[in-house]
């Protein structure tokens, strides 16, 4: 017992000499909201002490989902990697805008048909300079950009009603009330993985940038059924096949990737210009005033010292924290996986798991590798889940480890994107096209559904893949956003299990084949070659009227405006005005620097993507077939191409809209009439002016669209611009 007091002295001062290097994470499942339980009061939701408490409740009473998702200031901890880093156990502290306190929003999961009940509680002080007539000049906001205490509630690629308490984001929520969502789940609703983030104008960006996000699952159980004349599409379910031969479904994993952008500031409320100005880097304090040298520099969060005040890490200063192209690439912050940096998770070789990818970032690009790790030096890294170092640090080391090549990736089966399952899985893999490394290419708001299978035992890497120069955003050409840098998303180990020595593709469709007995033998065969229409929800939209116009929307920042069709988010205009039931061709184009499409509601078909040749003609980069043209994607100058292989004919609900490409589209606005918003998906730029507002109307042949009684004035939709 004496000797004690002496080995914590040891302990102590190794720990002195050298950094603590941070334990390894193990992956975590997001966090559910509690199976039951009462209305939580409002007075209750004070910030919590720490650790993930997610305060809320849900339940089921037959087709009734009821949710209450409490939206709260969260202090909890975010691990940090990076040895220098001096808190306690590499775990930095923050206080963010969260859903129930927890690093993550609940994952809620819904069924076709039914109706989900969220009781939103926006928990947030009513004390909210951001949304003062005259904000503090320090927090550098842009016009329209603020009232971050103010909320309202998005189920990002749903097809539901955009109206009155559903999937309404011209609400607002204002701090200290509840307002009660019903949204209704049609019951011929696809399964599939979507999303729920915050969305209310000006302080969109800030609040997803904290991590207000969470997965919304809709799961279907609706089995294969052959067509009929009277029903020539039956829905069936992707869901109902992806078991083994016993019938146990396959191992799912939800991936939500965060880029929670905290920063610990230097923060005296008492300063010239407001609170939150200077923010704490490795090369001194960046503010409104800093030079390259300093706002290129990582961030962190040191120990406080008397005279020396360091906030927790938060999401405040929009000017600083957001509103920059590479800001997200320069900040040292890691990309997060369901609330944990650099996860390690493990798996049995040979077994086929479906992992669900969702972009819940706001700006930057990730390009999604599965890569075979080898030992390097003395020490295998990825074996020990042991990188250490920020992210421009840890990249040698992972360059040496997870160097991806044709040997090494692991190819990725993508069965559905954006929530929708495919009409053919996609291969993500070292392409037969132009000798290309593929990535999964996930813009923020994208989702993708895939099956993995790691052939043998050993360590693989998760990237984000760095992008090639010429995807980059910052090399005057425009690009992808890409990361300079290669990170590693996560670290799988493969332990235990049967090892495949053949095809992986072949192994997944056989797999599949001897699981799904009960098909039709042509379903079934066509399974194993990766034909999935029978479970995809759509195939083809009919083309529109032929008087039907194209709709566009070309994005543009002409700065400091930010721009569809030249002009900024006006609350109070409408800038489409479409009939319901109706089908649409849209153009899709972005000048200067690449915007990300999304529009509510609906998904759209890809029609076509053309790029301009060299004798100045726009060509389709696709084949006849779907495939893309090696010529094009294979060209130094053209490989941003690479993002729409595979994206022919498929249906989704966000694209990003490259400049010098043009994108076609075709969308059906299908059922629901009421107002809701198309915008880019670079937050920061949607906060800043980048949407606009869309009215589905009854009829455009009548008077008032066919809203609204002759006399009446308060339901009139706006000229068309
Ligand atoms: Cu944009």
């Amino acid at each position: 017992m004496k000797t004690l007091p002496r080995i914590v002295l040891f302990v102590a001062a190794i720990g002195l000499a050298f950094p603590a290097v941070a334990a390894p994470r193990a992956f975590e499942a997001p966090p559910t909201l509690p199976g039951q339980g009462g209305v939580v009061q409002l007075e209750a939701l004070a910030p919590t002490p720490g650790g993930c408490e997610p305060q809320g409740s849900i339940s089921r009473n037959g087709p009734i989902v009821s949710a209450v998702l409490n939206f709260v200031r969260g202090r909890f901890f975010i691990n940090n990697p990076d040895p220098t880093d001096p808190q306690k156990d590499g775990l930095d502290p923050v206080e963010l805008r969260s859903y129930g306190g927890c690093k993550s929003g609940p994952a809620i999961s819904v069924k076709p048909g039914d109706t989900l009940r969220v009781e939103l509680i926006n928990a947030l002080e009513k004390d909210d300079p951001s949304c003062s007539a005259n904000p503090p000049s320090g927090l550098g906001l842009p016009a329209g950009v603020g009232c971050f205490n103010t909320t309202n509630l998005h189920t990002h690629g749903l097809h539901v009603s955009p109206a009155g308490n559903g999937d309404n984001v011209l609400l607002n929520i204002v701090p200290q009330t509840r307002f009660p969502y019903e949204i209704n789940v049609p019951a011929d609703h696809p399964a599939g993985t979507f999303w729920y983030h915050a969305h209310r104008h000006g302080s969109t960006a800030v609040q997803v940038a904290s991590g207000a996000s969470g997965v919304l699952i809709v799961k279907g159980d609706r089995a294969y059924a052959p067509p009929t004349p009277q029903n020539p599409h039956p829905v069936a379910d992707i869901d109902t096949v992806l078991h083994d031969v016993n019938g146990v479904a396959l191992k799912e994993q939800v991936f939500l990737f965060q880029q929670i952008a905290y920063a610990c500031f230097a923060n005296q409320p008492a300063q010239p210009g407001g609170p939150w100005q200077q923010i704490y880097t490795t090369k001194g304090l960046y503010n409104a005033n800093s030079g390259p040298d300093i706002a290129n520099a990582p961030w962190i969060c040191p120990l406080p010292s008397p005279g020396k005040p360091v906030s927790r890490g938060v999401v405040e200063n929009f000017g600083l924290q957001l509103d920059s192209a590479t800001i997200w690439d320069t900040n040292g912050r890691f990309t997060s996986v369901n609330g944990v940096v650099q996860p390690s998770l493990t798996v049995a070789a040979g077994e086929i798991q479906r992992w669900r990818f969702v972009h819940a970032g706001i700006h930057d690009t990730i390009n999604v590798q599965v890569v075979r790790a080898t030992p390097v030096g003395a020490r295998n890294l990825i074996a020990d889940s042991a990188l250490s170092g920020n992210r421009q640090q840890q990249q040698g080391d992972l360059l040496a480890a997870c160097n991806a090549t044709p040997a090494t990736l692991v190819p990725q089966f993508e069965i559905a994107s954006d929530g929708l399952t495919r009409t053919k899985i996609h291969t993500i893999h070292a392409s037969q096209v132009g000798g290309v490394l593929e990535s999964n290419y996930l813009q923020p708001g994208y989702r993708s559904d895939i099956l993995v299978v790691f052939p043998s035992d050993g360590d693989y890497c998760l990237l984000n893949q760095a992008a090639p120069p010429s995807e980059r955003v910052s090399n005057g050409n425009g690009g992808g956003q890409g990361p300079s840098n290669a990170q590693l998303l996560a670290y799988v180990h493969v332990r235990g299990g049967q090892a495949v020595t053949g095809d992986l593709q072949e192994y997944v469709g056989k797999a599949l084949y001897d699981a799904n007995s009960q098909l039709p033998a042509p379903v079934r065969t066509g399974l194993r070659d990766g034909d999935l229409r029978p479970w995809a929800p759509f195939e083809m939209l009919p083309p529109p009227k032929v008087d039907n116009q194209e709709q566009q929307a070309n994005f543009v920042i002409n700065f400091p405006a930010f721009t569809i069709n030249g002009k900024s988010y006006d609350p109070d205009i409408v800038n489409y005005t479409r009939e319901v039931n109706t089908t649409d061709d849209w153009l899709l184009t972005s000048q200067g620097e690449p915007h990300i499409f999304h529009i509510h509601v609906n998904p759209f078909e890809v029609m076509d993507v053309t790029t301009t040749d060299a004798n100045g003609q726009q060509v389709s980069i696709y084949n006849p077939d779907g495939t893309c043209r090696p010529d094009i994607v294979s060209s130094d100058k053209q490989q941003l191409a690479n993002q729409y292989c595979g994206m022919w004919h498929v249906f989704r609900d966000t694209i990003i809209v490259e400049n010098n490409y043009q994108i076609r589209v075709r969308t059906r606005y299908d059922r629901y009439i009421g107002e809701y918003v198309l915008h880019c998906h670079i937050l920061d730029h949607e906060d800043a002016g980048m949407m606009a507002n869309i009215a589905i109307v009854p009829d455009l042949n009548v008077p008032g669209g066919g809203l609204g009684m002759p006399g009446m004035h308060h339901a009139v939709p706006a000229a068309k611009p």
